[in-house]
């Protein structure tokens, strides 16, 4: 277990999002039991409060579709700072918000391992790529564009702030994908980023797709941030997100999947993002949630022998 304290983030952002109730989702994530989960699991836990967005300037896209360009700018210039902030201090866990944050969170992070000369991966657990440019989107919700921002597609200069150290698509695994518009189609394919949909986790079982992309990041020696949208989970398991897409993963599989990567010691910091707190019942996406945290930074069911793991910690 990492000796770092984990710097928590709360991202009240849902302007990002087609419908409202993401902001309520620190709250929700607070009250479920994230900080005292972690403090039970033995870290030093840091809640730094909520972000707060940046100053507004008057923003103007060709693109009429886009909602709230000037408020997700402002939130991403402040989400940005203080990830590459708290990554110098800890290991950040952002408590979002809608999926937006990400285009903060990622960036800022990217800076600081750009900075550390790390090799910086992302695993991405959606049932949305999120690849969308300024220009593609259709529904005009920034929270369907924060991967192709962060890993440099072109449309976002002049909007969206400059980006220290733009992501390797190649360093980017989604998994759970079962929702892709038709220009992210395309992009991802051009991109280069790994795709694993619904249909590659049936046949080749989430185990094997998540090794070999760990086992990538393990011989880069790189560092990895995980962003959960939680709309990976199954809606019929976690119904509080906005938007629910059938067929996602099972309790079984999500739980699976925190395990391995605590066991890979490779994960650096963490989004949970999406819950709506509004459409969920009675806590429980947000308890469940908070128990995948628990899987991923530690808690066991039993203890497995060291022989277990797959990867090599780094030495130093
Ligand atoms: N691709 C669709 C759009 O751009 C849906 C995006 C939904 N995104 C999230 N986060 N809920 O993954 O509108
Ligand atoms: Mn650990
Ligand atoms: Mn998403
Ligand atoms: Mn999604």
């Amino acid at each position: 277990m990492t000796s770092k304290p984990c710097i928590v983030l709360g991202v009240p952002v849902q302007v990002g999002a087609g419908r409202l109730g993401c902001d309520m989702g620190p709250s929700a994530f607070r009250t479920a039991g994230l900080l005292t989960e972690l403090q039970n699991l033995g870290y030093v836990v840091e809640d730094r409060g909520n972000i707060v967005p940046k100053p507004l300037r008057d923003l103007q896209h060709p693109n009429t579709a886009i909602k709230a360009l000037s408020e997700i700018v402002a939130w991403t210039e402040a989400i940005a700072e203080a990830a590459y902030q708290a990554s110098g201090d800890g290991m950040p866990i952002f408590i979002g918000g809608d999926h937006s944050l990400s285009a903060g969170s990622m960036t800022g992070l990217a800076r600081r391992a750009a900075e550390e000369d790390r090799e910086f991966f992302v695993l991405w657990l959606d049932s949305h790529p999120d690849f969308h440019t300024l220009g593609t989107t259709t529904s005009g919700n920034l929270h369907g564009v924060p991967m192709a921002y962060a890993t440099g597609l072109d449309g976002f200069a002049g909007y969206f702030p400059t980006l220290a150290a733009p992501i390797k698509p190649q360093n980017v695994c989604m998994t759970g994908i079962r929702s892709v518009d038709p220009a992210e189609r395309s992009a991802l394919q051009s991109a280069g980023v790994t795709v694993h949909d619904m249909r590659s986790i049936d046949e080749n079982g989430v185990v094997s797709l998540l090794d070999a992309f760990l086992q990538r990041v393990a011989a880069a020696d790189g560092v990895l941030h995980v962003s959960l949208d939680v709309d990976f989970l199954d809606p019929v398991i976690a119904p509080g997100v906005g938007t629910t897409v059938p067929g996602g993963a099972t309790f079984r599989e999500a739980h699976l999947v925190m395990e391995i990567l605590h066991d890979s010691d490779l994960v650096g910091s963490l989004d949970l993002v999406e819950l709506n707190p509004f459409l969920d019942e009675r806590g429980r996406t947000a308890l469940l949630v908070v128990d995948r945290v628990a899987s991923l930074m530690g808690r066991r069911v039993l203890d497995r022998p060291t022989q277990s793991y797959r990867y090599t910690p780094k030495i130093g």
